[in-house]
């Protein structure tokens, strides 16, 4: 019999067509027939998520047969992983092949930010260029940039920065060896020192709101501040207040609070790129966390061992 495997997020075709051909697979059944989730939850081994589902503990204990969570994505903070850890649960992720896309992202969030893409499409648009030249913005080449977060993500944004001659500094737990760029101990403290300043660290309780007032106000006003990484690593509020104060200069964000609902504060500003969570939305990366993700669940249940399963950093 074909194990029975539930998703729990949006997930490609070519990702459910797979996993409906090789497993007796049901699509967010739990959201879409939850009468028909009840009858095979005690038959559910597999559990599909994405970087941005939840799974909890109980919903974990609805399924009293899981043995392994296949995260499409590479952040899992929204697994209960104590929950997985005392069930013995494998969980999996999707390293290493989404990282040049989420760090293009991040690169291309600064430079819209920064040179104002949004705003000077919208001068072209609307026929404002006859009246005159746009204003003057800021440059990128040769700024100072602050990385939250050295991973994997974190160091791909610095190879790029650096083509851009960017001075690179970054804060993580600890100094990390052997890492030529400049280490400041908090988050505060890389704030003082930088122009651009990247959230690229994992999302869960030990990054929650350390992007606060202090860290935006240590920014200052010709600050830029950008987020690729998950939304509960910076206070939204703090966030929209600094904004609306003229304390930074300026934001572009790709994850938010509570998404897909994005502040409307956000929405009217102008100073603010926003993008819905697609940093690792191209049709190539997708298809290749798919394969992963797949792969993950398929060496599973061959009897293997996991491909990727995550590397719990505590
Ligand atoms: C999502 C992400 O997983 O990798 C992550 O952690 O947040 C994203 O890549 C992706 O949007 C799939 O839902």
């Amino acid at each position: 019999m074909k194990p029975t495997v539930v998703s729990v997020a949006h997930l490609p075709d070519f990702l459910t067509d797979r996993l409906r051909e090789a497993f007796d697979f049901r699509d967010r059944v739990h959201e879409r027939d939850p009468a028909a989730f009840d009858a095979i939850a005690p038959r559910v081994r597999g559990i599909v998520a994405s970087g941005e589902a939840r799974v909890s503990r109980d919903l974990l204990a609805r399924l009293p047969a899981a043995e392994i969570i296949s995260v499409f994505g590479v952040g899992y903070d929204g697994i209960d992983l104590e929950a997985t850890r005392e069930r013995g649960i494998t969980v999996t992720n999707t390293p290493e092949v989404l990282t040049d896309d989420v760090a293009d992202l991040a690169i291309g969030l600064m430079i819209a930010v920064s040179r104002e893409f949004l705003p000077a499409d919208c001068y072209v648009r609307s026929g404002c260029w006859a009246e005159g030249p746009y204003r003057l913005t800021r440059k990128v080449s040769g700024a100072r940039l602050g990385i939250f977060g050295l991973g994997r993500i974190g160091r791909a944004i610095a190879l790029r920065a650096e083509a851009f001659g960017m001075r690179i500094s970054y804060t993580d737990r600890s100094e990390i060896a052997g890492v030529k760029y400049a280490y400041f101990p908090s988050a505060r403290a890389l704030a003082e020192q930088v122009d651009f300043f990247v959230v690229s660290a994992y999302g869960g309780p030990a990054t929650r709101g350390l992007v606060d007032a202090d860290v935006l106000e240590a920014l200052g006003p010709n600050g830029v501040l950008i987020n690729i990484a998950r939304g509960s690593v910076i206070d939204e509020l703090a966030l929209i207040d600094a904004l609306k104060k003229g304390r930074i200069r300026g934001a572009g964000l790709d994850v938010f609070a509570d998404e897909p609902d994005v502040p409307p504060e956000l929405i009217a500003m102008e100073n603010v790129v926003l993008t819905p969570h697609v940093a690792s939305g191209t049709l190539e990366t997708r298809k290749a966390m798919a394969d992963l993700a797949y792969a993950n669940l398929e060496a599973h249940f061959a009897g293997k061992p996991a491909l990727t399963p995550i590397r719990v950093e505590n």
